[in-house]
């Protein structure tokens, strides 16, 4: 209740927040509820509902509307069957059973969304969904974003961003070279994204016992905690600079005006997460080009010493991709690589939505 009631301060006040379980918010109102059943969750082992009738939260001035959800939320409890498998990580977990081309009701798309704050990446196998169904079920989450390469888009599905080695009549599909480096979606941005959903629809044929073009996820949150806390204290005090033009030679070029979309922006070098109140280490090598304040040599030091902490080993989940997959993960509390192990007669697609997030802090 301590750690919320601090991260709403932080915000400014009249922000507001989209909540797919709880609508539309004041930011900091929106802060205190996430935060404060999730603290409670872990600390005491409570479920999602016990733990918002333990944190007062409709005690706490909320709308008539709010009450409602609260009532759903009490009386779905008992109907939830959705099966889940946690990866053995510190972050991901496996949803079964869920059949994402089709209507999620209210409650099963909150136990999602539950396990996703918790977990950070979620899987879906054996999916088959067509854009629309891909968009629907992204925009529950929030609202989208439309990527600034403009010629990567989907045809009649802007918010659908395509990333592939195919070439088209001398013409690449979509993004080659989206993540070969350690990075996090759209940090780049003053509002960066709250998390990403890629579909697999053709992936590099497996070896006898080798996959290719996995994607790797590193958990932020867990490399945050595992920082002795004068470290932790420290790195709280400084900001840093991030551009998506940090690396122009390996990343796709992008024109004038495509430039002047993304400007640099600053960022706490650590950030919390809006919906669990974690502490989350937040420079990536893709995009971070400077520690503000510290000499270049200094700072070029402490994002090597962050990136190089953040992608060890016992932070680390591993996806090997099947077509048919939906994975998405947390922008805030995570970091990814898409590991280009393939040559380019091995084809690989994957779209993906990038769901718009809330303010740095
Ligand atoms: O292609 C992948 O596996 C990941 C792509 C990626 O890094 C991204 O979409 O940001």
């Amino acid at each position: 209740m301590w750690r919320t009631r601090s991260c709403a301060r932080r915000l400014e006040t009249g922000s507001v927040c989209i909540s797919p379980t709880y609508n539309e918010l004041e930011i900091d109102e929106f802060t205190m509820i996430s935060g404060a059943t999730y603290h409670l969750q872990r600390q005491y082992g409570l479920s999602p509902v016990l733990a918002c009738h333990e944190a007062g939260i409709f005690v706490r001035g909320s709308t008539r509307k709010d009450r409602h959800s609260h009532d759903d939320r009490l009386q779905a409890e008992e109907k939830i069957t959705m099966k889940l498998h946690k990866l053995a990580s510190p972050l991901g977990s496996e949803i079964l059973d869920i059949d994402l081309s089709r209507p999620i009701d209210d409650a099963t798309f909150r136990q999602i969304d539950d396990a996703f704050s918790e977990r950070s990446v979620l899987v879906f196998r054996d999916q088959v969904m067509t854009p629309a169904q891909h968009v629907e079920f992204s925009r529950r989450f929030g609202g989208l974003e439309i990527h600034v390469l403009k010629q990567y888009l989907l045809a009649d599905f802007p918010e659908i961003l395509l990333i592939s080695n195919v070439v088209e009549n001398g013409k690449p599909v979509g993004i080659a070279d989206a993540g070969q480096q350690w990075h996090t979606d759209l940090s780049y941005v003053e509002i960066p994204s709250r998390c990403s959903i890629l579909y697999a629809k053709q992936i590099p044929e497996p070896g006898p016992d080798k996959t290719y073009g996995d994607t790797c996820f590193v958990s932020t949150a867990a490399a945050y905690d595992a920082l002795d806390p004068e470290m932790q204290k420290y790195l709280g005090t400084l900001k840093a600079r991030h551009s998506y033009l940090k690396r122009p030679h390996v990343r796709a070029k992008l024109s004038e005006e495509q430039k002047k979309q993304v400007p640099e922006v600053i960022h706490p070098v650590i950030r919390t997460h809006p919906v669990t109140g974690r502490k989350c280490i937040y420079v990536n090598e893709s995009f971070t080009t400077e520690i503000v304040g510290l000499g270049k040599e200094e700072s070029d030091a402490l994002i090597l010493q962050l990136c190089e902490h953040c992608q060890s080993e016992q932070f680390m989940y591993r996806h090997k991709w099947r077509v048919g997959d939906v994975l998405m993960w947390d922008n805030c509390s995570t970091q990814h690589l898409a590991v280009a192990d393939y040559g380019p007669e091995q084809a690989r697609l994957m779209n993906r939505t990038t769901v718009r997030g809330t303010a740095v802090f």
